[in-house]
């Protein structure tokens, strides 16, 4: 076993699957007996046991009046360099170019330039920010500056190199689940308790509800679905078009059978409820729900665009559908509902090639490997 190494990790520390990966990849890395410090604006929200190799430190930043915007990036390369140097870490490893890549990057010179610097790049920085003529330097310059960068899917590479001409070495390392996932709580009760009845279909979508995950496309394929099967769709998660939702919900007269249930942390017990999952984005760099669903055996209606069909494989694990094209996705979700062997097979197809290709264990290993060869090239 390679010797502890002191590991500084940087990530969004809300809901988000860039959030949760950075958290489970702190958590099995100080397992396996590495020292890791979050360094984030608040405590990761997966963080909850106790985990005595795990330190946290919270970037404060102050609001005084000269400033119009609280200068939080600078605060973070500020608390980096203060952890390195007091704590004597081997490397940070942040999440999201902006800011995090580039306030490691003022670390790194403000304690030296010895500090190695990996980023892992998760999506939106790339696919919506880099879109922005304020940022698209900055972001290339926190990728340049890292001495190994990293991104969830071959399409976020491509993507990388084309939005932002990036021509530096990358690394893929898919997102992960743990090696097993067990449900504790009794399926049957968790339905009964939100008024599903036993001759129901469950379908289930999980997101940040922002635009770019064409929740409306999800309602409006589920008010198809409906028209065959008596059903609930299951809502997880929370944000900015929650509201305007909830109108297109009730504009389609749907109250009774579509379930908002915001954001909950139990996520393996309610997406094993469900016989289908739909992820009907337009832009989503690997889609670590889908991930999540195949691990309780729930075949997902996916969409053809960036990461998805890197991890749903069309017509073994779920199916993979055009984006924009609802009706489409709804006659996938159909064509697994009306047949149980097929659910099934892919059921345990979904299953299979979650646990082998994006076993945690596999992917951790990958993390430490990289770590390793960064630490050795000086
Ligand atoms: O999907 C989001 O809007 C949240 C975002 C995040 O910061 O967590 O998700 C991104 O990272 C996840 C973990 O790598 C990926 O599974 C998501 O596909 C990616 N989202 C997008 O690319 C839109």
């Amino acid at each position: 076993m390679m010797k502890g190494l002191k590991i500084g990790i940087t990530c969004y520390p809300t809901v988000g699957g860039s959030g949760i990966v950075a958290t489970e990849l702190g958590k099995r890395l100080a397992e396996k007996g590495h020292e890791i410090h979050f360094i984030t604006s608040s405590l990761p929200f997966r963080l909850q046991s106790v985990y005595p190799n795990i330190i946290f430190h919270e970037v404060e930043v102050n609001q005084y009046q000269v400033f119009r915007y609280p200068p939080y990036d600078l605060a973070l390369a500020s608390k980096m360099a203060e952890v390195t140097e007091m704590h004597g870490l081997d490397l940070l490893h942040v999440h999201y170019a902006i800011p995090h890549a580039v306030s490691a990057a003022l670390a790194k010179d403000m304690t030296g330039g010895k500090l190695k610097v990996m980023t892992t790049l998760h999506g939106t920085d790339i696919t919506v920010l880099a879109q922005d003529p304020s940022l698209k330097n900055i972001i290339r310059y926190g990728i340049d500056r890292s001495d190994v960068v990293t991104a969830v899917s071959h399409f976020l590479i491509n993507q990388t190199r084309e939005q932002l001409g990036v021509r530096r070495g990358m690394e893929k390392i898919y997102n992960f689940v743990p090696p097993s996932v067990t449900i504790d709580q009794d399926q049957h009760a968790i339905k009964r308790g939100y008024g599903i009845e036993r001759d129901e279909k469950v379908l289930v979508h999980m997101s940040n509800f922002r635009p770019v995950k064409r929740v409306e496309d999800v309602i409006r394929a589920f008010a198809i679905i409906r028209r065959e099967y008596k059903s609930k769709l299951l809502l997880i998660g929370d944000g900015p078009q929650r509201h305007s939702l909830e109108k297109l919900v009730y504009e389609q007269g749907l109250q009774e059978e579509v379930l908002f249930l915001g954001n909950q942390s139990q996520i393996y017990e309610l997406i094993g409820l469900a016989d289908v999952m739909l992820l009907l984005s337009e832009k989503e760099s690997f889609g670590l729900t889908a991930l999540e669903a195949m691990a309780v055996g729930v075949p997902v209606v996916g969409t053809n665009i960036g990461g998805i069909p890197e991890v749903i494989r069309d017509q073994e694990t779920g199916v993979i559908s055009p984006v924009y094209d609802y009706e489409a996705a709804a006659q996938a979700a159909l064509s697994i509902l009306r047949d149980g062997s097929l659910h099934q097979k892919m059921a345990a197809a979904g299953k299979a090639r979650a646990f082998s290709q994006f076993n945690s264990d596999t992917i951790v290993a990958q993390y430490e490997q990289l770590y390793l060869e960064m630490l050795r090239s000086s």
